[in-house]
């Protein structure tokens, strides 16, 4: 499957191409990066994960609703910071946004294509920035997991340069938006590919689709518009970063500060239903029952 937005980082001159790409369309694919052996480690890894819903805090994936599964990105696969901080990825997004640059988040997401939509399609229009002067402020960056076509990260070709309205951020609000539906397309790619699409443009997963997709979601800011602060704090794990040198560092935020806390990032954050209160309040006594049945055992 070749994508009409796809530059093959084995041309020579593909960081040149996919800049231009990102500057006539607003999002590009590029294929061919990774070596095959890394891209099928991520994929046995993300499996992992994903295969299980965390319990009292063991390995596994959190589910914060039905429609998908998620997990922290940099925490399920040694290989991500290396990809996602790939120094080419870093190279076309500075050349495109004209500063040095600074992740935003970094997650693994697994939407189980239960055939509804939850996620519309939408742009970022910076109002969470120190300094978003123009529309260049950011690029989301794609890590295709898996083959994608149904179910594929969906953009409007050029609206990455239509004026931005700080108000409106869902595609359904604006006034364009019978006329912006009609160029929405599907931007599809092979395992291991990466879209980088500038957030200032329309854009959302295809929804509602039946097959479920797995991706790495992240991003990058210009530092000045950032202010130098990430979009979150995000947890690394130390052997992971032995590889990344001191500009792979730099871009994940190693010298920076963050905008929201660890606790507070929308994965993480939300109210407890019946179900798990019951659930906590059954872990509890449970703890308190074994701690009862041992005391009862030394006094024997
Ligand atoms: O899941 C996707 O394909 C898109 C994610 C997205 O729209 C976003 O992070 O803003």
């Amino acid at each position: 499957m070749i994508s009409e937005f796809a530059v093959s980082a084995k041309s020579s001159d593909f960081e040149e191409n996919a800049v231009r790409r990102l500057e006539h369309d607003g999002v590009v694919v590029i294929t061919d990066l990774f070596e095959e052996q890394i891209v099928r480690q991520i994929a046995l890894d993300s499996e992992r994960v994903m295969s299980t819903p965390s319990s009292r805090g063991s390995f596994g994936y959190i589910a914060k609703d039905p429609f998908k599964r998620l997990y922290d990105g940099f925490l399920f696969s040694e290989h991500t910071a290396s990809t996602v901080a790939h120094l080419s990825i870093i190279s076309i997004i500075e050349a495109y946004l004209q500063d040095n640059i600074l992740m935003t988040e970094c997650l693994l997401k697994r939407d189980l294509g239960t055939n509804l939509t939850y996620f519309p399609y939408h742009r970022h229009t910076g109002t969470d920035l120190v300094a978003a002067t123009n529309n260049r402020f950011g690029c989301g960056v794609i890590y295709y997991i898996h083959d994608t076509e149904e179910g594929a990260f969906c953009y409007v070709p050029g609206s990455h340069k239509l004026p931005l309205d700080k108000d409106i951020t869902l595609l359904s609000e604006s006034l364009e938006c019978e006329e912006l539906s009609r160029e929405i397309r599907r931007v599809e790619g092979n395992e291991g590919s990466v879209v980088i699409f500038n957030e200032a443009g329309w854009h959302g997963p295809e929804q509602p689709v039946t097959t479920p997709r797995t991706v790495i979601l992240s991003g990058y800011q210009s530092k000045q518009s950032s202010g130098n602060k990430t979009r979150t704090e995000m947890p690394i794990l130390i052997s992971n970063i032995r590889e990344l040198n001191s500009s792979q560092r730099d871009a994940i935020g190693f010298s920076s500060d963050s905008r929201a806390k660890y606790a507070d990032y929308h994965i993480r954050r939300r109210s407890e239903s019946l179900l798990e209160r019951i659930h906590r309040y059954c872990v509890i006594g449970e703890h308190q029952l074994s701690k009862w049945k041992k005391r009862l055992r030394t006094w024997e």
